[in-house]
């Protein structure tokens, strides 16, 4: 397992892939995996920003057959990748499913790299301005226990979240999100630099960067000249 006190440097070039809720949202995340796979695309890095699966989690079998080509493919492709996982608050407890990742629960998050000189906080975005209910609830989800207990019902508890998750609007404008973004700035004093998800705004504001969704906008982001970097995902190539 790599250090995760030790600051990793974002690489110019590193690939910044967000908000993607497959399957139920399009194809796109599975063909932009497919493009690494291949070497159609070619990254020196890949951060996966959480909630690229609409609903996956560690400690269960049949959650994991609703999306089993994306996961075979990103475990092979992260033997030959460095691919930092965040996890997002539907897609968790994931570092047994993906061992060869460097994957931060929301608790270790947000995580702190250097960025040409600077220092970039990242997480998926839910981290802070959530309340007390939020939180618990997060904790009681992503526990072994919990998964583990819900085992009898899995099937149709599972199937019934898919079938809600699968009609869900999740491509919507943020009225006030400055606001929302300001008071997540202020557990950032010291950082140069916020890279966020969950929003589905891609939007910067000053130092704030949230992230663009591959479901909404069709977009991801990339490091380059030191900057974060927007672009169409079916743009990309190597
Ligand atoms: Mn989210």
């Amino acid at each position: 397992m790599r250090n995760k006190e030790c600051r990793v440097v974002i690489k110019e070039g590193a690939l910044f892939v967000a908000d993607s809720h497959y399957p139920h949202h399009g194809d796109d995340f599975l063909t932009l995996i497919q493009k690494l796979d291949e070497g159609v695309l070619e990254v020196p890095q890949l951060f996966l920003m959480g909630d690229n699966f609409d609903l996956l989690f560690g400690y269960n079998d049949y959650i994991q057959t609703f999306s089993s080509e994306a996961i075979a493919l990103l475990q092979k492709l992260s033997k030959k990748l460095e691919i930092h996982y965040f996890e997002g608050n539907h897609d968790f407890c994931l570092q047994a499913l993906f061992p060869n990742m460097t994957v931060y629960s929301r608790e270790e998050q947000p995580v702190r790299f250097t960025l040409d000189n600077k220092v970039a906080a990242i997480s998926h975005g839910d981290k802070y301005v959530t309340g007390f209910g939020y939180d618990l609830y997060c904790k009681l989800l992503r526990s072994k226990t919990t998964l583990t207990l819900l085992k009898p019902w899995e099937k149709k508890i599972i199937d019934h979240r898919m079938g809600k998750l699968a009609r869900k609007k999740i491509c919507r404008t943020f009225h006030g999100f400055e606001k929302r973004v300001d008071a997540i700035l202020e557990h950032y004093e010291d950082e140069d630099l916020v890279i966020e998800g969950h929003f589905h705004q891609a939007k910067i504001f000053g130092k704030y960067v949230s992230l663009p969704s591959l479901a909404c906008q069709k977009e991801v982001a990339m490091a380059e000249n030191g900057n974060i970097v927007f672009k169409k995902a079916d743009t990309l190539s190597a």
